[in-house]
């Protein structure tokens, strides 16, 4: 949920489709940082698709930042996206740097993914950020229905939700949280944690990625806020019941796995095929951020052509990590580090005929991506700090489920819960990462087979249309609850 939500043009020409049936009722209406670019983006997540689907069905409202910045507040535009509307703000250079790059990106960013070292408090940052998320609000407040259901996303609006009832909403508000929930002991260094984790406490609906999120939630609700749990699922704060879930996110399964199929899929494929000329393939796509695990993936690597010699000249490592976030200074160190740890291992072992490490810092589309993973025999995903991480969901969709890959998986990203088929490692251990590529290396097609038909039963019974029809309905529930108390 890092770049904007992309809206594709296909999704924006068929609003005659567009029912209210899943909704049962009033029109969901979206919130989150980035909205846009509404048109032509091909590069359009599984994410942005099914918000786009709940807004159709309920032809519905996306309210977020335009991605613009002016140095006057400005009003709010409002366009018409076929059979749902979209609604944006620019904010001002001030507001852009404070809420965004500050407190969002340099404070709860890295807080919540345990990097206390790497967190930067900052009285302005938070005050940025309480003055964004009241705007968000004052922009929205006007547009909003007496039915509507506000859906609010991630770290960025924590307290949007509590600005919206200060003026009067009494709307049926949830909320999710893309990233993790870190422990109590790691949000007690933000000050002022009080205020802004009550704020969550006027959402009707909590939703978290995993269940050990949900507990730690509890576990600082009970322990801070004098917070009552009931039955595991609800919480009592200062007169308020709320609704806390995990709502683990997943991906178009069926319908990832058809990319591999398409033009840049074949072609991406194809390439891949010809340039590796029977070698294997280790795939790694990321955003480049600290959290992902990226300096210690490359020590594994290099651990692994150091230990087992009989990788050099038959393995091939390819990374692909576009950089994001380059208004914040961490993320520029890590590009320069990586560089360096890049050449190095190309400087160490590669010889005239054999590149041992790709490393290309460009995006390439979900479909290009798709064909590059299904010419991959391992997938390495190991951050050591990820909400879900959908790389490696998506790793698996785009597998041959005759000869699949295998997918090697850190014990820290959210998708572990639900993965356990994959080979799970921990990413801090590069002697167990290494030797878990090549365990994968090895394993025989039966093991493969077995392990991703589990895998991929798992993406079907679970994926995002489910996840997105489960938290509308929990909301429906909570809501429905607290207006008949
Ligand atoms: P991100 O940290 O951005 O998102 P991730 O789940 O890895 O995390 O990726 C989200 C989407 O971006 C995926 O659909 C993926 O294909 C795409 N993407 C990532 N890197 C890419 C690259 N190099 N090139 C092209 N596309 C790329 C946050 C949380 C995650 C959580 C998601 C969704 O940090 O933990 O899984 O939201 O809730």
């Amino acid at each position: 949920m890092d770049s904007g939500m992309m809206i594709t043009s296909k999704q924006d020409d068929d609003g005659d489709e567009a029912q209210t049936g899943m909704s049962g009722g009033g029109r969901i209406v979206a919130v989150s940082n980035r909205v846009g670019p509404i048109r032509g983006a091909a590069r359009a997540g599984g994410l942005a698709v099914a918000l786009i689907e709940a807004l159709r069905q309920s032809r519905g409202l996306w309210f977020g930042w335009s991605g613009k910045t002016a140095v006057s507040e400005g009003s709010t535009q409002v366009e018409s996206a076929g059979s749902f509307e979209v609604a944006t703000i620019d904010l001002t250079p001030s507001e852009h740097e404070d809420y965004y790059n500050g407190f969002a990106n340099r404070c709860l960013w890295p807080l919540f993914h345990y990097r206390i070292d790497l967190t930067t408090y900052d009285r302005h940052f938070y005050e940025g950020y309480q003055r964004v998320n009241v705007r968000f609000a004052r922009a929205l407040q006007p547009l909003l229905r007496e039915d509507d259901r506000v859906w609010v996303h991630d770290y960025h609006l924590i307290s949007c939700g509590q600005s919206l009832r200060d003026m009067g909403c009494k709307q049926s508000m949830g909320f999710f949280l893309h990233i993790p929930f870190p422990s109590r002991e790691v949000v007690l260094t933000l000050p002022h944690h009080e205020k802004l984790i009550q704020s969550l406490f006027a959402y009707d609906l909590i939703g978290f990625q995993t269940e050990r999120d949900r507990e730690r939630f509890f576990d600082y609700a009970v322990n801070e806020l004098e917070g009552v749990e009931q039955r595991g699922d609800t919480l009592y704060v200062h007169g308020r019941k709320v609704r806390v879930e995990a709502f683990p996110i997943g991906i178009d399964a069926a319908g990832y796995a058809d990319f591999v199929y398409s033009e840049d899929g074949q072609r991406q494929w194809m390439r891949a095929r010809n340039a590796l000329r029977g070698r294997t393939q280790v795939i790694g796509v990321d955003r480049m951020d600290y959290t992902k695990g990226l300096p210690e993936r490359l020590a594994a690597f290099e651990r692994l052509l150091a230990d087992y010699p009989d990788t050099r000249g038959r393995v091939e490592y390819l990374q692909i990590a576009p950089p994001t976030r380059e208004g914040v200074p961490e993320y520029a160190e890590l590009k320069q580090r990586l560089e360096l740890a890049a050449s190095q291992i190309n400087g160490r072992y590669g010889e005239v005929d054999w590149t041992p490490l790709r490393y290309l810092n460009r995006t390439l589309s979900r479909r290009a991506l798709a064909g590059l993973y299904r010419a991959s025999r391992i997938g390495l995903v190991t951050p050591l700090r990820d909400g879900m991480n959908l790389i490696a969901k998506e790793y698996v969709a785009a597998q041959d489920p005759q000869d699949p890959g295998v997918l090697v998986l850190s014990r820290f990203a959210g998708a572990a819960a639900q993965m356990k088929a994959a080979l799970i490692v921990n990413p801090y251990d590069t002697v167990g990462v290494a030797e878990a590529m090549q365990t994968a290396r090895y394993m025989g097609l039966e093991e493969r087979r077995q392990r991703h038909a589990e895998l991929m039963q798992g993406l079907l019974d679970e994926d995002i249309s489910h996840w997105r029809e489960d938290f509308v309905r929990e909301l429906r529930l909570a809501t429905d609850k607290r207006k008949a108390a």
